[in-house]
């Protein structure tokens, strides 16, 4: 070998250790079944936002299972970082805890489970309901009929919310939805009057799901001649929104548990319409592949 050839055949391998050593460190680890869980992940749960009902339940799982003493903590942020920071994990194979949800399209997109919640701390499922101001069924009887005769299962809402995840404007969802499913739809307006331009005002809190059932409710309704309007709120101002009459109407109630504090809180100032999806849960949830995780309290020792 030449000395300028020798030169640059260990320039060269000095430049392919490099970039395979800094390859190496940029690509996070794995998680490591044989290795404890809490150091993998910095003992943090990917929560979303402050005003969740589920991460109230959340800190009062990390209680209930002895976590927060062993330095566990919820990290608050918002379902679209939690679920880019789950789609990561997911690509590189890493250990993630999250609070999770159904419906939600995360189930459908990702390879996740609920972890067992043998304390019951984020209840068993729950029911999403339709909730009405008091008056509103003697003022406006058809759109109150229309309402009573709505619900759908988790994988029909789950149609719109896929779409809408894509990329797809959540009225337009809603209308193919509806040209799609026309013997569900005839039985949501059976018997149901023409509106004539009367107003109803829904308001829902913006989660995917609500997204989903309010704007699918809100074309059913003006397919009827009614002048639908449609506001997302916290889920606080949802709920007295209700109560207090300025709104008419929502279906976006979770009971008994997420908005459990709501319905107590204004009891005999809400109707409950009915209930209009059943098997709504929620819950701190992983990836398949952390086969030996299975409930929360084993978060603690493995
Ligand atoms: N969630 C799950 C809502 C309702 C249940 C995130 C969609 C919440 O926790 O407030």
């Amino acid at each position: 070998m030449t000395r300028k050839l020798r030169i640059l055949v260990v320039g060269l391998s000095l430049l392919l250790l490099t970039i395979g050593l800094s390859a190496c460190s940029s690509k996070p680890a794995a998680y490591n079944p044989h290795k404890k869980l809490g150091p993998q992940i910095n003992y943090t749960i990917t929560g979303i936002d402050a005003g969740a009902g589920e991460m109230g339940a959340a800190q009062k799982a990390l209680t209930a299972y002895g976590l927060k003493s062993k330095n566990w903590q919820l990290q608050t942020s918002s379902t679209a970082a939690m679920t880019s920071t789950l789609d990561k994990a997911i690509k590189n194979h890493q250990a993630i805890v999250i609070t999770g949800w159904q419906p939600h399209w995360m189930f459908t997109k990702y390879p996740i489970k609920f972890l067992k919640d043998p304390k019951n701390v984020f209840g068993k499922t729950e029911n999403l309901h339709t909730i009405a101001r008091t008056g509103f069924k003697h003022d406006n009887p058809g759109a109150y009929k229309l309402l009573s005769q709505f619900h759908w299962t988790k994988s029909e809402m789950s149609e719109i919310m896929l779409k809408v995840n894509d990329g797809q404007d959540p009225a337009k969802a809603a209308k193919n939805y509806i040209s799609k499913h026309p013997k569900q739809v005839a039985k949501w307006l059976a018997g149901v009057p023409e509106g004539h331009g009367k107003k109803v005002k829904l308001t829902y809190v913006a989660w995917d799901s609500e997204i989903a059932s309010t704007n699918l409710v809100k074309q059913l309704l003006d397919s009827k001649g009614y002048d639908t309007t449609i506001q997302s709120l916290e889920a606080q101002p949802m709920w007295a929104s209700i109560a207090t009459g300025a709104a008419d109407a929502s279906v976006s109630a979770w009971l008994p548990t997420t908005h459990g504090l709501y319905a107590k809180q204004y009891k005999g100032e809400f109707v409950d319409v009915r209930v209009n999806l059943k098997g709504a849960k929620t819950g701190l949830a992983v990836p398949k592949y952390m086969k030996n995780i299975n409930s929360i309290e084993e978060l603690k020792n493995k």
